[in-house]
């Protein structure tokens, strides 16, 4: 498209959409039409990628996930389509703000953090390597809350991202499909003198596909994301008279969980879990029979991924189809089920592990809930005598009046893997160890990754042209080309052009800081960042208690030496986590204590941004100089901020957790901070129980004050949370061990400070952990993922030639 095509088409759309001329169009206006314009550019690609996987019989992968976290895509969109710089200046020349128009987009925000975040990466990786993957997940109308502060304290709103249209979404009304609930099943005998399934009184819904093209990367390939909304049937209008009888359906997809690494046992949630599987499910078998090929060679054409337990019931969903529609045998239908799924662990803390009561699933899912007997009954059978009959129960899916996800996850898929070397260690040793018992060959590990195109080239493109201007532009595509950086390390000029680099992005964030907080910070200092979910375990509490231990200690000393710091953080927390929401109410309160201390004299800023989401992230992340990734071990299965970060040059202050292992080893001992207790330290506290807070506490006057501070009216304003907070340490004993990773922490951050004076030095270690960076690329993962499980690859265009 040249420019003046592109100022045409733009001309007319604004008329058209809005009976407006260009020069009167506002942002808004603006943001839609070019959002029109994009779309139709890759939509003849969007077709011909569905056309080139039907007429090829291309096998593909279906990622089915209860969110997902894309973001806004404008801009990655026109990257993808190799028309920013043009629509940029374009826009430019016109008169307008080109970030104006950015920032008129809502987030995506269809996920809480890493998890759906992940899956989105994942979207934009398969795409970018021309893979057949498409994610299947819930079109919620409501994404996760927006966060103010009031007060110190979370306030949540709604997010109505919908309310001005999503130019990206394609409806396909078409392709709806009804899912079945409750009501009751018997089995009845047909003429041949098998059992079928009848089912009365069952509750039917449609579900009505959403979907959106993910473009790839300077390839022809569009991808689908298909999110599903329910609906109420035409056929069902007189069941529901009621606006109210009405809204109960629609609620369906109304609102995302705003729980991170947390089960909510709630009807709704299971119904949402079905829904979406369900209506997943049927739309692929469908598809499937539009290659005419027979039912019982589908597990050679779909691969269907589970990531994390919420969309399990695709394996007993998978089984009814089979079995119901196809009359397949019960061995037949598991052999093709097992076959095709595969499911991928988050995490190892208990909470998250998904549980459903046995009763609700019975009466709301009755088919679902006989098959999973079923599942259950036959595994138990065919294990009985060939293993301890204590491992047998406590592998199998029904466990009293419970029933195991995750259990049934590993037991219908040929495929389970962890997210990062050490967590999937755990998995094996610890955490399934019965499961790796019974199924070794089914366990695997993915590191997760991130996509660079999004959280380098997008959000930080100073520091893009600069790799450009170093190394040439393979590292786009080839993200590990970026280790040519190496051959920079001592070249003064680079280094120096690195660091301006991060000024420029340092300034940026600053300013964005003072329009939206108030708080001027100085560039000069040290940025130190820490954003995710805020959650115990990755004790974003200990991060405050070093900045309380850097108060005192220049409260103490006003003299001393310090070296300027700016701690940024971003988190939401949970709605119903009181305890994460009174350290967010903590750290605001602190915030303001030191950020108005004269004394402090502007050397240390507290900075809470509200509202921390995709678009946030990609302000914060290039401007950081530090990356705190101090999960207790064992704990974080992954991270994915800690990969963000380093490729955007902050330098990582780590616990041998997660991905910081594999980050360590990479970037070498020398260019990241690690501290803090071990894997085996952990797990020998807990075979020991021998952990004492108030034993540190009573021997450390630092820790002493710094906790007291919490309770003495030294921070104001939080005696409850306070409280709450200084008990969490010492009447529960520390459930993550804070108080013993305290003093390593602190001695790993001033040193840190003291390294940070040293700009060659400093400077040198964060070109390395950009080089470094590209084994985190998620198209590396991806690629892992598509040879060892899905067993899915590009199309083969010579074939596809010869066909
Ligand atoms: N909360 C893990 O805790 C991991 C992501 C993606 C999480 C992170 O360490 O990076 O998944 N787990 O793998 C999770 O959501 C349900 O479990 C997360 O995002």
């Amino acid at each position: 498209m040249t420019r003046e095509e592109f100022i045409e088409d733009l001309r007319n759309r604004v008329r058209e959409s809005f009976a407006m001329e260009l020069e009167t169009a506002t942002p808004n206006e603006l943001f839609v039409a070019i959002g029109q314009i994009v779309r139709a550019c890759y939509a003849k690609s969007w077709h011909n990628t569905r056309q080139r996987y039907l007429v090829n019989k291309q096998r593909q992968s279906y990622y089915f996930s209860i969110e997902f976290l894309p973001g806004r895509m404008l801009k990655s969109n026109l990257m993808s389509l190799g028309l920013l710089d043009m629509v940029r200046s374009t826009v430019e020349e016109l008169g307008f703000e080109f970030e104006e128009v950015l920032n008129v987009e809502n987030d995506m925000a269809l996920g809480n953090g890493g998890l759906g975040r992940l899956a989105s990466c994942f979207l934009d990786c398969l795409a970018s390597r021309e893979l057949p993957g498409n994610g299947n997940g819930i079109r919620y109308d409501y994404g996760l809350f927006k966060q103010q502060f009031v007060d110190g304290y979370q306030v949540e709103l709604p997010d109505a991202w919908l309310k001005s249209g999503n130019v990206w979404e394609v409806r396909r009304e078409s392709e709806a499909v009804e899912v079945r609930f409750g009501g009751n099943v018997y089995m009845q005998p047909t003429k041949d003198g098998k059992l079928k399934p009848v089912a009365e009184n069952e509750r039917i819904l449609r579900a009505i596909p959403y979907d959106t093209g993910v473009v790839g990367y300077h390839n022809d390939t569009v991808n689908t994301l298909r999110l599903w909304s329910v609906e109420v049937p035409e056929s069902e209008e007189g069941k529901y008279r009621s606006i109210e009888e009405r809204r109960m359906v629609e609620d369906l997809t109304a609102v995302l969980y705003p729980d991170d690494s947390n089960e909510q046992g709630r009807l709704t949630r299971l119904s949402q879990e079905y829904f979406f599987v369900s209506a997943g499910i049927q739309s692929i078998v469908r598809y499937y029979k539009k290659l005419k090929m027979p039912i019982s060679r589908i597990n050679e054409y779909v691969a269907i991924h589970i990531n994390d337990t919420h969309p399990a019931l695709c394996i007993p969903e998978m089984m009814r189809i089979l079995l119901d529609e196809f009359d397949l045998s019960w061995e037949k239908s598991w052999g093709l089920t097992v076959s095709m799924m595969s499911y991928t662990n988050h995490t190892i803390m208990q909470e998250a592990l998904e549980k459903w009561p046995l009763q609700m699933v019975k009466y709301h899912l009755p088919r679902m809930f006989q098959i999973i007997e079923e599942i259950d009954r036959r595994f138990v059978t065919n294990l009985t005598g060939l293993y301890p009959d204590d491992l047998i129960q406590r592998t199998r899916i029904i466990q009293g009046d419970q029933i195991h996800m995750a259990n049934l996850c590993i037991i219908g898929s040929h495929s389970t893997n962890g997210v990062a070397k050490l967590h999937s260690d755990l998995l094996k040793s610890v955490v399934l160890h019965d499961f790796y018992v019974l199924y070794p060959e089914r366990f695997n590990n993915k590191t997760n990754g991130i996509t660079q195109r999004r959280w380098l080239q997008q959000a930080n493109e100073p520091l893009a042209n600069l790799i450009d201007k170093t190394i040439g532009t393979s590292w786009r595509k080839e993200p590990t080309d970026m280790e040519r950086l190496m051959n920079y390390c001592e070249d003064n000029e680079v280094l120096v052009a690195f660091e301006q680099a991060k000024q420029q992005n340092k300034l940026a964030l600053a300013k964005y800081i003072e329009k939206t907080t108030n708080i001027k910070v100085q560039p000069n200092a040290i940025f130190d960042v820490q954003i995710k979910r805020l959650h115990a375990y990755k004790r974003q509490l200990l991060n405050l208690m070093h900045i309380l231990k850097c108060y005192f200690d220049l409260k103490d000393n006003p003299e001393m030496d310090f070296v300027p710091r700016v701690w940024i953080f971003g988190a939401k927390a949970a709605p119903s986590y009181t305890y994460a929401k009174a350290i967010i109410k903590a750290i605001n309160e602190v915030a303001n204590l030191i950020n108005h201390d004269p004394i402090i004299n502007d050397r240390m800023k507290v900075v809470f941004l509200e509202n921390y989401n995709v678009s946030l992230a990609e302000r914060i992340i290039p401007a950081a100089d530090v990356s705190e990734q101090i999960s207790l071990a064992t704990k974080e299965a992954s991270g994915t901020s800690n990969m963000k970060l380093m490729s955007n040059g902050a330098i990582t202050v780590a616990t041998m957790d997660g991905a910081n292992v594999e980050i360590r080893a990479a970037v070498g001992d020398e260019n990241i901070y690690t501290f803090g207790l071990t894997e085996e330290e952990v797990y020998r506290y807990y075979e020991q129980g021998n952990y004492s807070a108030q034993a540190i506490y009573d021997q450390d006057p630092v820790i002493q004050r710094v906790l007291n501070a919490f309770v003495d009216g030294t921070i104001p304003n939080i005696q409850r949370e306070g409280q709450e907070i200084f008990d969490s340490l010492l009447r529960y004993n520390d459930e993550f061990f804070l108080l013993k990773d305290f003093v390593p922490y602190c001695q790993v951050q001033a040193k840190l400070s003291q390294d940070y004076l040293n700009r060659e030095k400093w400077q040198k270690m964060s070109l390395i952990n950009t080089a470094k960076s590209g084994i985190f690329s998620a198209d590396y993962t991806v690629q892992r993922y598509a040879d060892d499980i899905w067993q899915i690859a590009p199309v083969d265009l010579h074939k596809e030639k010869r066909n």
